[in-house]
């Protein structure tokens, strides 16, 4: 870890609405994973490479809007999973253009091989890359991202 590295605030984990339900309800989709072992596996990623990690999971709009916006000057990146909210909150756009370090936008699934209105996403032209498609796999990839681009 660098000096650098050291001094960076955590990564901010934003998950959108429905998120909540992993692991219980559309398994063929979603798997049989919760949303708190998929946080755990991020939060672990994070610590092999001496960053913390937060996590918040919210169904509403204005909340991921707040916590984005707070995230501004003090966190070092955030991996956001802005579930439905990913093909039409045009605020959630607006927000993550404000910040400065690297955006991940992350989906368990793949939108892009699911129904039309799945294929826009609204947060893709503001992030730095997107991961999706790879399940839980994502989580741990995302992290890794974070870490090569903080450390670039
Ligand atoms: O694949 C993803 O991660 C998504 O962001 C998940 C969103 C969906 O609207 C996006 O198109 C793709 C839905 C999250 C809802 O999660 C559920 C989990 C269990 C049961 C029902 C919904």
């Amino acid at each position: 870890m660098t000096d650098e590295m050291r001094a960076l605030g955590p990564i901010l984990l934003l998950s959108g609405p429905n998120l909540n339900l992993l692991g219980q309800r559309e398994p063929e989709v979603y798997g049989h994973t919760t949303l708190a072992d998929h946080v755990e596996v991020a939060r672990v990623a994070a610590a092999d490479h001496g960053l913390d990690l937060e996590h918040l999971q919210t169904n509403f709009e204005g909340e991921l809007v707040e916590a984005i916006q707070g995230a501004r000057g003090r966190a070092a990146a955030i991996i956001i999973n802005p579930g439905a909210f990913t093909h039409y909150a045009w605020s959630i756009h607006d927000a993550l253009a404000t910040f400065d370090g690297p955006v991940i936008e992350l989906h368990i699934s793949n939108p892009n091989a699911r129904e039309p209105w799945r294929h826009t996403s609204v947060v893709a032209p503001v992030a730095t890359g997107t991961i999706s498609g790879l399940g839980g796999l994502g989580y741990r990839l995302a992290v890794e991202a974070v870490a090569g681009l903080l450390a670039a």
